[in-house]
């Protein structure tokens, strides 16, 4: 065969890929099930390159140069497995399947080493940046092995999003850590949009200032710090006015909001890891506090506020703009972190100065502030947090007076503010001399002889609580 390369599930991703692809000059071999889809796509958009569509997956990987590289963007979970499963017995070894779905990272980890038995290189790649990136240029994680990487880079970078002319996809690591990477990426696009709700939240009901007042406000922190994708698109959507009532859109939507599962996943490895990402994780039970509507309307009417009908908003807006970006440096901050752990524990040895350059473009993280966080990794890969680098600690530093401001006007206002106000608490939890922890320990001595260190000496410590109290070495 002569393509370059193969997708295989062509949905509204892998089309869309493959048309990428497409154009960028490489011939592209397309399946899907369903051959209609494939049909349809050589109908529609064959004059825009070089595709061979293959009916079966033998023909498919027939159509394929040597060594094969296979792209598959099915539905993630078992769908991937029946594809993988059907494309092996057709490999040789050296050939690259990579699967460039929302897979689990350790689904990837498992394939991943499946198909290194058969000497097949399999390649998760976390893809972001919906339909529209997958077309004009995604952000791309891959993870597996380098070799694949010699291969295969040079096809992703040409089809990603540029940023000064920088690719948005590098090689993040073996096995699972491109999907690693994406599926915390997902989690802080998930705290990202809390703490943008909480903003819009506090102007509207302790502020007083309707949507399209708002929506200004958005669109006036867009040239500043804070310039982003999702600024930018808040300020689209609450200036949106729906057509069938003439009321602001954000009142005709349901406020039940929906998750597919990889914000909940990366809290649940950040449990897994011991890495605390308060941000993530309110994000992710704020949305099912508000889909639990039938509790929601059970308890509303016995859960009286007693709260002030108006509260002092002086300078409200420009407080609400330091506490969205202080809380969205440590929601970062704590995302950097977990990738980091993850990196440590499955030896990885991931560059976290280019997670944050391959999110500048294609996805919806995009912002202008990745820059930052980028320098500020390249200064110090080690780190300690993303908070004491100069830049961060400096915007946190001059931020701080009115984050806390914002969230105590919130607390009296009834106005619930999670995202702020956890990562408040996180701050001044990293910044404490000292922690109640202590206090926990000694509980956890007294009822369960779980021991303690002391702050003086070496060793393991337990107190005869029940007797004379007098300390003994455990
Ligand atoms: P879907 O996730 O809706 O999957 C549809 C595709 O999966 C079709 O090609 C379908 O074939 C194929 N498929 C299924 Br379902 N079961 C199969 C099986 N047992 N064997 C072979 N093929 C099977 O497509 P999508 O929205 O384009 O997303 C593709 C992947 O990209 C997913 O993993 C998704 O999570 C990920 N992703 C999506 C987005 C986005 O914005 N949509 C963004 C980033 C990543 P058929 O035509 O024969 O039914």
């Amino acid at each position: 065969g002569t393509a370059r390369i193969a997708v295989t599930g062509l949905a509204t991703m892998g089309s869309n890929l493959a048309r990428n692809l497409a154009r960028h000059g490489y011939r592209v071999a397309v399946h899907n099930r369903t051959s209609a889809r494939t049909t349809a796509l050589i109908e529609q958009h064959g004059q825009e390159g070089d595709f061979v569509a293959a009916e079966t997956m033998p023909e498919l990987v027939a159509a394929l140069a040597k060594p094969r590289q296979i792209i598959i963007m099915v539905k993630a979970g078992q769908p991937t497995d029946a594809v993988i499963d059907e494309l092996v017995d057709l490999l040789e070894p050296g050939d690259m399947v990579i699967d460039g779905g929302n897979a689990q990272f350790a689904d990837t980890r498992r394939r991943e080493a499946a198909l290194r038995e058969r000497g097949l290189h399999f390649v998760g790649a976390g893809i972001s940046g919906g339909e529209e990136g997958a077309l004009n240029g995604p952000s791309i994680m891959p993870g597996g092995s380098k070799e694949s990487y010699a291969h295969l880079g040079p096809v992703l970078e040409s089809i990603a999003a540029k940023v000064d002319g920088q690719p948005c996809c590098v090689h993040v690591g073996p096995d699972g850590a491109g999907h690693f990477v994406k599926m915390v990426h997902n989690g802080i696009e998930y705290a990202d949009m809390q703490l943008i709700a909480e903003a819009y939240d506090l102007l509207r009901r302790a502020g007083g200032l309707k949507p399209a007042e708002i929506a200004e406000v958005f669109r006036g922190w867009n040239s500043g710090d804070l310039e982003s994708y999702l600024v930018e698109i808040t300020a689209e959507v609450l200036g949106h006015v729906d057509a069938a009532t003439g009321q602001p859109f954000v009142d005709v939507v349901a406020d039940q909001a929906e998750q597919k599962g990889t914000g909940r996943w990366t809290v649940q490895e950040a449990l897994e890891l011991g890495i605390p990402v308060t941000g993530i994780a309110e994000a992710v039970f704020a949305r099912a506090l508000s889909g639990h509507v039938d509790q929601r309307v059970a308890v509303r009417d016995r859960l009286p506020g007693d709260v002030p009908s108006t509260v002092a908003v002086d300078g409200l807006v420009d407080d609400v703009r330091h506490a969205l970006y202080a809380s969205k440096v440590v929601a970062y901050a704590q995302g950097f972190d977990q990738i980091r752990a993850a990196s440590q524990t499955y030896g990885w040895n991931i560059d976290l100065g280019a997670m944050a350059t391959i999110w500048r473009g294609g996805c919806i993280i995009r912002a202008r502030f990745l820059d930052r966080i980028r320098e500020a990794y390249d200064g110090n890969p080690e780190l300690p947090s993303l908070l004491v680098n100069d830049y961060f600690a400096d915007a946190v530093e001059q931020a701080q007076q009115a984050w806390r401001r914002v969230v105590s006007t919130a607390v009296q206002a009834g106005v619930p503010v999670p995202g702020f106000s956890s990562a408040l608490a996180y701050y001044d939890g990293l910044r404490s001399e000292r922690l109640p922890a202590a206090l926990v320990q000694g509980l956890r001595d007294f009822f369960g002889a779980h021991t303690y260190r002391r702050v003086d000496r070496e060793g393991s410590f337990h107190t005869l609580w029940g007797a004379d109290r007098s300390e003994i070495e455990a």
